[in-house]
């Protein structure tokens, strides 16, 4: 270490669809989430924390490598035998904190591809976060809702009996006869499916893709929960007395929502209401043993989400149903898929006790300056390719500038971008629907320019382009600029 470096293990929980509004500490009331409440209690509370994107992949892929998703054509939502999109050469924000000492380990969600490939799920994965800067890794694959419906430990299915290999293909029609899909089989089904997911049976869940044999290996949705909070906690545990970093990715409240028992019809808001209450749980987890390992002032925690809120994702869960008055991406205007704020703008909130000031603050950050961020506290210098995007935000990120970023380019899905400028966003002219008849969602395409000044209108209901065209013409050509160019961080 050099100079005023320091190293606190890093923990970044990172929900899968939780949007602005879900949390009591964004103002929602019908949700219980105690654990949350009180990390919030200790956190310093960012209102302007936005993910790179509105879908999972590409943020994620943003969050790890420091570089606006859309640079790499692969960073869209991945199938679940799509190969590895970072590089092994790739700098990463865990393989960065790992040069700079640091034990790093990932549990949960995935999503960034595993294998060259269409995998042989049967023997030593290639590809891996492990080699991509994790020395641990227990993982799904891609998403709760594709197969394979298995957990990954390091290279290898957990549990799997080799007599019974696994086979996985994402094709469009059922290339395994005899094994039962929701298409074909939906009386074996615990929850109906309701666009997409007619696939594979799993657990009585449909799923996206076809998967066949591994049947010791394959997971119980309900279990998925203590599953993933054991291996966290049991990382943290394990590896007290050097510095770590966890990324811990939540599956909830993703699609399919399966709460285990113990959280089922705990809210009045359904399926989806009560996974939330059981991923507070699973936070609650973590910091009782941050708590009893002694841990709490040496550990910077920061809870997050990968993109915004989504009711109807596929399944018949009653979550339009039962919202009731619950918003779930708040005052925002779109969720999941949007160009909209609703879209990436995210609960955001990080605790340093001792040493980060409990409080809010309107500084404009991204998952994406995570990388030089914490490199600059951890005295790491990045080499030119490294990170592209990622600005050094410490000092908004530990509540001592209350500014942040001045741009930050965003976006929907498929890679349709936007820029923000201080209070400004615009959108311009993206090709798509206005509203995704499946989802119900806002997703913020139009034919024309789309300028918003969400200090007054942060519900992004008032267009003033033909207002501004000044504005206008100047953040167009900004975003060009900033979509032919080679990176942001100078
Ligand atoms: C969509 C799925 C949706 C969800 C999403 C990825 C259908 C019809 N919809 O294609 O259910 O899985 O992909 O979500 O299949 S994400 O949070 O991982 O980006
Ligand atoms: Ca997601």
């Amino acid at each position: 270490m050099t100079g005023t470096a320091q190293r606190p293990n890093i923990i970044v929980m990172y929900a899968d669809d939780l949007g602005f509004g879900d949390l009591g500490c964004y103002g929602a009331t019908d949700i219980p989430t105690p654990n949350l409440d009180r990390l919030a209690d200790q956190s310093l509370r960012f209102t302007e924390g936005y993910a790179s994107a509105a879908t999972c992949t590409p943020s994620r892929y943003s969050l790890l490598t420091g570089s606006y998703p859309w640079r790499n054509p692969q960073a869209h939502i991945l199938a679940g035998n799509a190969p590895l999109i970072i590089d092994h050469d790739e700098p990463t924000l865990p393989g960065m904190l790992r040069d700079a000492g640091y034990v790093t380990g990932v549990v949960g969600k995935w999503h960034l591809g595993v294998g060259d490939g269409n995998p042989d799920w049967n023997g030593e994965l290639s590809s891996v976060p492990l080699d991509v800067g994790f020395d641990h890794s227990y993982i799904m694959a891609a998403t709760n809702d594709r197969v394979p419906c298995v957990y990954l430990d390091g290279r290898r299915v957990d549990g799997l009996d080799p007599n019974d290999p696994i086979e996985v293909q994402y094709v469009r029609e059922n290339p395994f006869p005899g094994t039962p899909t929701g298409r074909d089989n939906p009386e074996l089904l615990k929850m109906m499916y309701s666009h997409g997911h007619d696939m594979s049976i799993v657990n009585g869940v449909s799923r996206i893709g076809y998967m066949k044999g591994g049947e010791a290996a394959l997971w119980t949705d309900e279990e998925m929960a203590e599953v993933f909070a054991a291996r966290a906690v049991g990382f943290v545990t394990e590896h007290k007395d050097e510095p770590f970093f966890l990324y811990y990715a939540f599956h909830q409240p993703h699609v399919p929502r399966m709460p285990g028992a113990r959280f089922a019809g705990l809210t009045g808001l359904g399926p989806r209401g009560d996974v939330i209450a059981e991923m507070d749980w699973c936070v609650g987890q973590m910091l009782d043993a941050l708590e009893s390992l002694g841990l709490d002032e040496n550990t910077i925690v920061v809870f997050s989400s990968d993109n915004g809120p989504v009711l109807d994702d596929g399944y018949d869960d009653r979550a339009e149903e039962l919202v009731g008055d619950h918003h779930p991406a708040g005052p925002l205007r779109g969720g999941k898929y949007s160009l909209f704020d609703g879209g990436t703008r995210v609960p955001f909130i990080l605790r340093w006790s001792g040493t980060v000031a409990p409080g809010t603050t309107s500084a404009l950050v991204c998952h994406t300056d995570f990388f030089a961020s914490f490199a600059s506290l951890a005295g790491q210098s990045l080499s030119e390719e490294a990170a592209p995007d990622s600005l050094d935000m410490l000092s908004a990120l530990l509540g001592q500038d209350p500014i942040g970023r001045q741009e930050l380019v965003t976006e929907g899905s498929k890679a349709k971008t936007l820029v923000r400028q201080g209070n400004w966003a615009f959108i311009p002219p993206h090709d798509g629907p206005a509203v995704s008849q499946a989802t119900n969602i806002e997703l913020g395409n139009s034919p024309t320019d789309q300028l918003y000044n969400l200090a007054e209108d942060i519900g992004q209901i008032s267009n003033v382009a033909a207002e501004h065209p000044e504005i206008v013409a100047r953040m167009s050509a900004r975003l060009a600029e900033i979509r032919s160019g080679k990176r942001t961080r100078c």
